[in-house]
């Protein structure tokens, strides 16, 4: 259902590169593709909007405008753009200070409050060593704190409850001295959720935190919560300080909207996934690999930067303004094998390739690439300039020279021809494309 950003900008700046050079308002129309990526995402509208209006600012730079790829190169600013939003310094849960450390959890009715518990437990434990006890603060249902102390019993972790107890920060702070007593060296405080946030549910933490002086308080988020993912960290946020956020579920098919949310409007670090029911499944937080989901292009984004990487920009336009006079030579020809070698595997490449460079046919699996190339080595430099120079003679001597068959000179120069009749087109369209613009 969901098409792939990429593909979206790319059949939009498609239509727009036979033109030659991308304008202002190619690149505006690029942006409405992205926001729309985004709010199918399930990222905040006011989120989606100031990110589009960041990416924005940096595409309509010369540095896209002139680029043979400008899709890719505008899906790379909004990468880089929603992993720099998500990332924050701190990556990992705050286990120092004084023990024990206490870690609080706040949510909304059926997030995973209880479940993350038990999941932050076992990491604490065997990623830091630490000896966690679980406080069963959720008051509001008995069967709460059965759960908690069912999944403390599972998982070996310490366990505190007090069930002729009605307040919750009381229990906490009960906890807390045990857990001290105990020599536990961190108490995770589980609490009730409400279905909406409500001032009862707030004056509750804020009490429990007075209680105990957590040193994490955590939002734990249902990652598919669309839209309204930002109003419910902003209002945890506001009311009780939340320090971040683990945002559950995410082994369903949530999009990530939610993180890129969640962390643009709170600035608070999202730092653990949940991605299943059990208690080992907790994953840390990749910015990298949430902005790839959000965007929907799992491994493409790699490919776009190892593009980008390759392409060298001086080359590449000292080439156009070749191509517009329509000039192509069999150095020019090498310079593009050089460009293919650089990025890797054929199959990753020609999804990369920015339109009409490589004919249909042409091969180029990198065997081949290196005997291609060896060829054009053995041509003397006024043959690689003028190739329609290169007789039967010539070809026989560059074939020694190379250690191929004639054939194989050949098929390179037809390969030749067929790129500069391509090359001829793609310049020709773009001069056109430049006098209509006047
Ligand atoms: N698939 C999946 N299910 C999860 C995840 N986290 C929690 N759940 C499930 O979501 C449901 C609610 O989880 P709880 O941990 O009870 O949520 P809670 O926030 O404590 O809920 P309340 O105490 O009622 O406010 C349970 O059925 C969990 O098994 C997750 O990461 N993936
Ligand atoms: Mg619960």
């Amino acid at each position: 259902m969901f098409e792939r950003l990429s593909e979206r900008l790319g059949s939009v700046l498609d239509r727009l590169r036979g033109r030659g050079v991308v304008s202002a308002s190619d690149v505006s129309e690029a942006m409405r593709e992205i926001r729309r990526a985004l709010l199918e995402a399930d990222v905040n509208i006011r989120v989606a909007r100031e990110m589009v209006d960041r990416v924005a600012a940096e595409a309509v730079g010369e540095r896209v405008l002139k680029s043979l790829t400008p899709g890719q190169q505008i899906v790379k600013i909004v990468y880089d753009e929603l992993v720099r939003t998500m990332s924050h310094e701190r990556t990992e849960p705050d286990t120092g200070g004084r023990r024990p450390v206490v870690w609080l959890l706040a949510g909304l009715q059926g997030a995973g409050k209880t479940t993350t518990a038990a999941k932050l437990a076992v990491w604490a434990a065997g990623k830091r060593g630490m000896r966690p006890m679980l406080a069963a603060c959720d008051l509001k249902r008995p069967a709460a704190v059965d759960q908690l102390g069912m999944l403390a019993g599972k998982t070996g972790m310490g366990f505190y409850e007090d069930r002729t107890s009605q307040d919750p920060a009381r229990v906490a702070a009960d906890a807390l001295a045990m857990a001290d007593r105990e020599m536990y060296d961190l108490l995770i405080v589980d609490s009730s959720g409400r279905l909406h946030v409500d001032d009862d549910l707030m004056a509750e933490l804020e009490s429990i935190r007075a209680a105990v002086s957590p040193r994490e308080t955590l939002l734990v988020l249902d990652g598919m919560t669309g839209q309204d993912a930002v109003n419910v960290a902003l209002e945890f946020d506001r009311r009780i300080g939340l320090t971040g956020a683990v945002l559950s579920k995410m082994d369903g098919d949530s999009r990530g909207g939610a993180a890129l949310s969640t962390a643009a409007v709170t600035g608070r670090p999202v730092l653990f996934l949940g991605t299943g029911e059990g208690p080992g499944d907790l994953e840390a937080f990749d910015p990298a690999r949430m902005a790839g989901r959000i965007l929907g292009m799992g491994d493409v984004l790699g490919l776009v930067e190892k593009a980008v990487e390759a392409s060298d920009r001086v080359d590449a336009e000292k080439l156009e303004r070749r191509l517009r006079k329509g000039e192509f030579t069999m150095d020019d020809l090498l310079a593009e094998f050089g460009r293919l070698r650089k990025m890797g595997s054929l199959a990753d490449i020609l999804a990369m390739l920015p339109a009409g460079i490589l004919p249909k046919g042409l091969e180029v699996d990198p065997r081949e690439l290196g005997r291609k190339e060896a060829i054009i080595r053995s041509m003397t430099p006024d043959e690689r300039r003028r190739p329609e120079r290169i007789d039967g003679s010539r070809r026989k001597r560059i074939a020694r020279g190379s250690g191929v068959a004639v054939r194989d000179v050949n098929r390179l120069l037809d390969d030749y021809r067929a790129v500069k009749e391509m090359m001829k087109r793609l310049g020709k369209s773009s001069r056109l494309a430049s006098l209509l613009r006047g």
